[in-house]
């Protein structure tokens, strides 16, 4: 379990060294896990024993536990979406928005692994959602996707177009990322010089692997966590404690 977020002190050395990467480069682009949303109260993968109703999110996010328990797949989904209704972006995803704005999207790429919208919600323009999004559901029966916020939905909703058993629009483990997001992650991560990892374990691929493919390519890469991570030995610096606190005093380093 991490340390009680106040005991993090991230010298002003450390910062003024990642601004000066970031200043550096022509192109940045940033991957975030679920580590970003923690401060907003929505709870990360592995932080906990990563369990829900004792279940590994690993076996209920995947397509076949849809096909054999539809409704617990579906109660899990409900739950978490139930939950985006009281949390808020943090200091963390505005300073994200800010640097993107500074930056525009021509220098600026924003991937993230996480489903919750909260990087939008803060005024994030231009977001790479590799792993999709809570607040939309697809069918699985004819190409209806739909934005239903955090509406409640029925223990087994349907599509009101076919009838059919409407499904989360989530990429679930073994399944494939969606092609376009992807393609345009890995090239983000190709062309930028400072590529910056933030809240996330690097455990899950192929969005880890944007780290591999950003440091064969020659960026400079930052890593903000609460701790070391399986990717710390492809930084060429690590800023630790909560993003919420690191990313705002980050970015007002650059300076107006
Ligand atoms: C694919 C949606 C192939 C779900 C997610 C065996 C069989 C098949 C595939 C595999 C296999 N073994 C491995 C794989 C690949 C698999 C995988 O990577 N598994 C892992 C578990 C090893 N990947 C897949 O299955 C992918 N698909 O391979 O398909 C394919 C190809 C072509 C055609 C067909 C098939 C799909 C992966 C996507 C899965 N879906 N999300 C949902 O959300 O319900 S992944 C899920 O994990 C979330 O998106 C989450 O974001 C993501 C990664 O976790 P993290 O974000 O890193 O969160 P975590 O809790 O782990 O870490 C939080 C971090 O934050 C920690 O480091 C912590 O220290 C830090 N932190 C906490 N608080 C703070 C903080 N940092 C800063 N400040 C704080 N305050």
């Amino acid at each position: 379990m991490h340390h009680p977020i106040e005991d993090y002190v991230v010298d002003d050395k450390a910062l003024d060294r990642a601004a000066a990467m970031l200043r550096g480069a022509e192109r940045v682009a940033v991957l975030t896990g679920a580590g970003v949303s923690a401060e907003s109260g929505v709870p990360t993968f592995r932080g906990t024993d990563g369990l829900w109703e004792g279940h590994h999110v690993e076996e209920v996010a995947t397509p076949f536990a849809f096909e054999r328990d539809p409704k617990l797949v579906w109660r899990f989904y409900n739950a978490r979406r139930a939950g985006l209704r009281t949390v808020h972006p943090n200091p963390g995803h505005f300073a994200l928005a800010a640097l993107e704005n500074r930056l525009g999207t021509e220098r600026f790429a924003l991937v993230t692994q996480n489903v919750d919208g909260l990087h939008k919600a803060a005024g994030s323009k231009h977001v790479l959602e590799l792993h999709g999004n809570l607040a939309r559901v697809r069918c699985t029966g004819c190409p209806k996707i739909e934005d239903r916020g955090t509406e409640p939905l029925d223990d087994l909703p349907h599509c009101s177009a076919c009838g059919h058993l409407l499904r989360p629009d989530i990429v679930w483990f073994h399944e494939a990322l969606p092609e376009g997001t992807w393609a345009a992650a890995e090239d983000a991560a190709r062309r930028c010089q400072c590529f910056v990892v933030i809240g996330t374990s690097a455990i899950v691929y192929p969005a880890a692997g944007l780290i591999e493919v950003a440091e064969e390519y020659g960026a400079r890469i930052i890593e903000i966590n609460l701790a070391t991570t399986d990717a710390s030995h492809s930084m060429d610096l690590g800023l630790y404690g909560p993003s919420g606190q690191i990313l705002p005093r980050l970015v007002e380093r650059l300076g107006s």
